[in-house]
């Protein structure tokens, strides 16, 4: 499997033609730690994709370092959680609003901004982020206690 990727890395030029080439060589700014059923990594997932950045970050499985409890990804993000955005320049930075507001500033030239435009849509925007974050902590709190719902975790 590694040589097929190879042989395509060294044909690509020919078979893809420059710009995909760019695609199949490193990420020029970082790499993203996640996987598809994360709802905190569907955040960083969705603003790439969303300006068009899907080849600048490179997309990655905890599991390719050994998994999320690994000491190679734990060097990366000691709290063992996805999402994780390691930048090219050395970077690492863990919690899916911390990442998403980097990446917002930081390509803040590429539309959409996700910058909401009055003080009070901003103000809704980040209400909606903190009650996301704090049922979704809840929830996983209470299924590692063995309590699936609310109305569990109250009898
Ligand atoms: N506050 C963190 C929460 C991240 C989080 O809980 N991620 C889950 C997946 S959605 C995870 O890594 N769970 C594995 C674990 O807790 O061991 C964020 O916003 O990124």
């Amino acid at each position: 499997m590694t040589s097929f990727i190879n042989i395509l890395v060294l044909l690509s030029p020919f078979l893809f033609g420059a710009r995909m080439c760019v695609a199949l060589s490193a990420p020029s700014l970082g790499r993203v730690f996640d996987i598809p059923v994360s709802n905190h990594g569907a955040r960083v997932r969705y603003l790439i994709k969303a300006k068009g950045l899907t080849n600048e970050y490179e997309n990655l499985s905890p599991v390719d370092l050994g998994g999320l409890k690994s000491d190679e990804y734990l060097a990366l993000n000691p709290q063992g959680k996805i999402p994780l955005l390691v930048t090219s320049d050395g970077l690492s930075i863990p919690e899916s609003d911390v990442i998403a507001r980097f990446l917002c500033d930081k390509h803040i030239s590429i539309a959409p901004s996700f910058v909401p435009p009055t003080l009070r849509q901003r103000l809704l925007s980040d209400l909606i982020v903190r009650t996301h974050d704090q049922v979704s902590d809840e929830e996983r709190s209470m299924k590692h206690k063995g309590r699936h719902t609310r109305s569990e975790a109250t009898s």
